[in-house]
């Protein structure tokens, strides 16, 4: 005697999901909210290249953890009540996968998402799930969904479809098609014209599916919450021929209501290949017009078109609702699902202040942007480091001599020996066996007022001088009196015997390229008094870069002056110095790592140990 089958979901069907699909695996736990179910639908993830971890999905408005297994055999043993498998992997693991679940006898339907297996691998699959009794969803679909009990991965898509569609509780209508996009758009025509959808599940687009149109049209047929049957079916195969003959013998005697799509390759000249493996027609029998014509004879309910589907849907529901055949239910609000944040955001239904500003460059689109400029663009116009610089630093492009100074300025600061403060440190750092990190840290940590970072205070104290009036003899005067250093001048070993070949290098290029020089000008007069007093008393690096680049700052047109003024006082100048020195940091780096130097311990004869006991004056 028949039995009806045992339906395939219910509101207590759990899944085990295979793949980290987190987004699938939270629309799943978002309809089971909508469905107020009691418990999630979904078990446990698997993902072979992870080791056991735990991942976090909101149930509705709280936060839960759901577990991923590296191994199929421990999700199952951990979680006998699934009898799902929503099987995500690639078309290349998809048939492994499959085969693996079917040793485990606890899952009654398997969902393979996959497109592209190949057939010969799905046919093994049909085998072997028809001798374990287990259904097959799929290959090459979204899956399918029971309203109120059970959705399968992406199906019915975003949750304000589900709601709209009102997917979160039974009506009468199951359908079944072939097309995942389609039967979205079937929820919507069923929802739109009847109570409801009762099950929908896409079998596939390929031409092997593992559960056939017959499989579903037979349970939902069998149903007796099932009162009108829905059939989407498309160009290729002859499976709705099966339809045919059994609504001809009254084994199907509900509606059943079909329509073939693909009735549009009549017009093209040559056999056409829609997007499905399977829909193609390879016979007349096979094309959509001939199946529609089939299936209107054999006494299904055939529309025009699938235009006019969903008024003929509504013709039939109204039609059993007049008989009573059909008591639609009363309507009731499902619960309020939270909005993702990023989503809520997506459609502008919020906005908070944003913790961060930030204005120089945006990595979000296709392509990362340096102050609005595309990353190919960069190097289609061969801006160089200096065009860089000035995209990321001054939110703008500068001329091209201004980014050639920015550039030599970097190459000239770039090292400066062993010897000097933050080199030492650097190396002294590396030879304590530090990283490069730390010890590029520590060499840039000497950078200061003293050493290499007093382009900012010689920008000031030359500019503000210079913008005071006052003559370059005043300006050193003035400074001594107020035992003040001027910021820029003077060098360890540099003077106008030695001269610093850094200097004139800079210094001849500001002053053939910048159109104008005055603060350099006024910094070499004021060289020209600190030399005569001392030689070493020279415009040194810090202060030939700094006093060239007031000029350039105030000078080029590039810039107002108020944003001239900001950039002097916010030290962007040292930067420069920081910057190009860096690379010489990291060269002393990898120098004593090449060179394979041990911890450094500085020798006693070059230090003088002071006994304060000997010297009572140095204690106070
Ligand atoms: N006197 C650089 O001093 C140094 C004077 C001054 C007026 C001054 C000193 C200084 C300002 C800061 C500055 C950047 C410490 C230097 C750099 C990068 C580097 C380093 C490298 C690289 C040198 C002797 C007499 C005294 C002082 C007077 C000295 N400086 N007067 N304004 N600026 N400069 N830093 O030779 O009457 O005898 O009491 O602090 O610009 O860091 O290569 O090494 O690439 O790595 O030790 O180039 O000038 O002179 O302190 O013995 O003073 O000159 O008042 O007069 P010295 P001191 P008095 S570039």
């Amino acid at each position: 005697a028949y039995s009806p089958p045992t339906p395939l979901f219910t509101n207590k069907t759990v899944a085990i999901v295979w793949g980290m699909q987190p987004r699938a695996v939270q629309s799943m736990l978002d309809f089971d909210h909508l469905c107020s179910r009691v418990k999630p639908s979904v078990a446990a993830m698997v993902y072979p290249f992870s080791g056991n971890h735990k991942q976090r999905f909101y149930w509705g408005s709280k936060e839960i953890l759901l577990p991923v297994y590296k191994n199929m055999s421990e999700a199952a043993a951990k979680h006998p009540e699934a009898d799902v498998l929503v099987n995500f992997a690639s078309l290349r693991s998809a048939y492994e996968a499959s085969v693996e679940a079917m040793t485990y006898k606890q899952f009654k339907c398997i969902a393979i998402i996959a497109e592209g297996i190949p057939e010969n691998l799905t046919k093994k699959l049909i085998k072997m799930a028809n001798e374990k009794k287990v259904s097959i969803i799929g290959p090459a679909t979204v899956g399918g969904i029971k309203p109120g009990c059970f959705k399968i991965g992406n199906t019915g898509g975003m949750t304000d479809n589900i709601i709209s569609s009102k997917l979160y509780r039974p009506g009468s209508v199951a359908y079944v098609s072939r097309s995942g996009g389609m039967s979205n758009e079937l929820n919507n025509i069923i929802s739109g014209c009847t109570n409801g959808v009762y099950e929908g599940v896409a079998i596939g687009g390929d031409r092997y599916p593992g559960t056939t149109f017959m499989d579903h049209i037979f349970r939902y047929h069998d149903n007796p919450d099932v009162k009108i049957l829905v059939v989407l079916g498309e160009v290729g195969g002859i499976e709705e021929y099966e339809i045919c003959k059994n609504v001809k013998s009254g084994r199907l005697f509900k509606p059943v209501i079909a329509w073939c799509i693909g009735t549009c390759a009549k017009m093209f000249s040559s056999e056409v290949q829609f997007g499905h493996a399977g829909a193609c027609a390879t016979s007349d029998k096979e094309t959509a017009d001939a199946k529609n014509k089939a299936l209107l004879e054999a006494g299904a309910i055939v529309p025009d078109s699938f235009d006019t589907l969903g008024t003929v849907i509504r013709e039939v529901y109204e039609q059993l609702v007049a008989a009573g055949l059909i008591v639609p239910a009363p309507e009731k609000q499902p619960p309020t699902l939270p909005m993702d944040y990023s989503w809520a955001q997506e459609l502008g239904l919020i906005r908070k202040p944003s913790s961060f500003l930030s204005s120089i460059c945006d990595e979000r689109g296709e392509e990362l942007l340096y102050a609005g400029m595309p990353i190919s663009d960069v190097f289609k116009e061969e801006i160089g480091i200096g065009g860089v610089l000035s995209l990321l630093w001054f939110q703008r492009r500068l001329p091209e001599y201004a980014c050639k100074f920015l550039e030599m300025c970097l190459m000239v600061t770039a090292d400066h020996g062993p010897a000097v403060s933050g080199a030492h440190n650097t190396i002294v750092t590396t030879r304590a066996g530090k990283d490069l990190v730390s010890s590029l840290t520590s060499g840039l940590l000497t950078i200061g007022d003293r050493f290499g970072g007093a382009l900012d205070g010689a920008a000031t104290q030359f500019s503000e001088a210079y913008d005071s009036g006052i003559i370059p003899m005043e300006f050193v005067n003035e400074t001594r009196k107020q035992h003040k250093l001027i910021m820029g001048i003077g060098h360890r070993v540099k003077s106008l015997n030695n001269p610093d070949m850094r200097v004139l290098i800079i210094k001849e290029f500001v002053k053939s390229n910048f159109p104008v020089t005055h603060v350099l000008d006024y910094a070499l007069e004021v060289e020209k008094i600190t030399t005569s007093k001392k030689p070493n008393l020279i415009l040194n690096v810090d202060g030939v870069i700094a006093t060239s680049f007031v000029d350039l700052i105030r000078y080029s047109g590039a810039f107002t002056p108020e944003e001239a003024h900001e950039y002097l006082e916010i030290g962007t100048l040292n930067g420069l110095f920081v910057l190009g020195r860096t690379m010489g940091f990291i060269g002393h780096y990898l120098d004593q790592k090449r060179l394979k130097q041990g911890l450094y311990r500085h020798p006693w004869d070059d230090i003088s140990y002071l006994n304060p006991q000997m010297i009572p004056d140095l204690l106070f």
